[in-house]
């Protein structure tokens, strides 16, 4: 099932994409079961119960409480897919494991924007420029970024996201006008962004992205939140690099802000 399955989703190139596929795989299996289960029991009921066999109504109903049991079975599966797969995966190796330590090796900021994503790169320094909501330009300024700030020199933004492959990434996800949800299909990462709250994802790929898009799969920075009329078009390119080709992309992009300046 879980070939047949992965028919229809995107390729994994995440550490941690497997468990999230897995997850998947179970909930279909139980979904499967059911949907089997009460078909069959539908039928059943289609002939045990029609009226040549019952031509006159009964109005004590079952006595008996099999389908109590089920339902509890039913709930209890679905809690342990949930309180014993699912929520512990995301503490331990998405948002948990970003609140936790700080062990990533690279960090970066992710804002939401009607209708299109803006990465916040630290530059070479690694450290981010100092931020005011006072700064906050829709157009020209979304991360209130202060320029006057020594270490907001080297820092840049991009609207699409490049990392290089086997790094930790630490991202802080967050919003700038309403609720986005950022989305990497092939990352198996999905966290709302919500304006005045940044949510840290920490992730790591373990593959670099297609070298012709036009030929293969596109991998993609999606918006997996209904955010208004443009929602359709709130996409951005996922490019993960070699290192040494990340660095050097890192180079020209701190190169051009720093020769740019003021202006974003
Ligand atoms: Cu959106």
């Amino acid at each position: 099932m879980k070939s047949f399955l992965q028919l229809w989703m995107p390729s994994n190139a995440s550490t941690h994409g497997g468990s999230v596929d897995n997850l998947i795989f179970y909930i279909h299996w139980l979904m499967l079961v059911l949907f089997v289960g009460w078909g069959i029991f539908f039928v059943y009921t289609l002939f045990r119960f029609n009226r040549t066999r019952n031509p006159k109504a009964d109005y004590h109903g079952v006595k008996n409480h099999y389908s109590s049991y089920l339902e509890f079975a039913v709930a209890l599966i679905e809690a342990v897919l949930l309180i014993g797969f699912s929520l512990p995966f995301w503490i331990q190796e998405i948002a948990g494991a970003a609140e936790e330590n700080t062990d990533h090796d690279i960090e970066l900021r992710v804002i939401g924007q009607q209708f299109q994503w803006n990465i916040h790169y630290p530059g070479k320094d690694g450290i981010f420029g100092k931020t005011s909501p006072n700064l906050v330009d829709g157009t020209s300024n979304v991360l209130g970024l202060d320029r006057s700030d020594p270490n907001a020199k080297d820092d840049f933004s991009s609207q699409g996201l490049s990392i290089p492959v086997n790094k930790k990434i630490l991202v802080h996800v967050s919003s700038y006008d309403v609720i986005h949800s950022f989305f990497l299909p092939v990352m198996r990462v999905k966290q709302d962004a919500i304006p005045g709250i940044s949510v840290p994802v920490v992730f790591t790929a373990t593959e670099t992205s297609p070298k012709d898009p036009k030929k293969s799969e596109k991998w993609e920075i999606g918006c997996a939140q209904l955010c208004g009329t443009g929602h359709y078009k709130m996409q951005g390119d996922l490019v993960v690099l070699e290192e040494d080709a990340y660095n050097t992309w890192v180079d020209e992009q701190v190169k051009q802000a720093l020769e740019e300046g003021e202006a974003w």
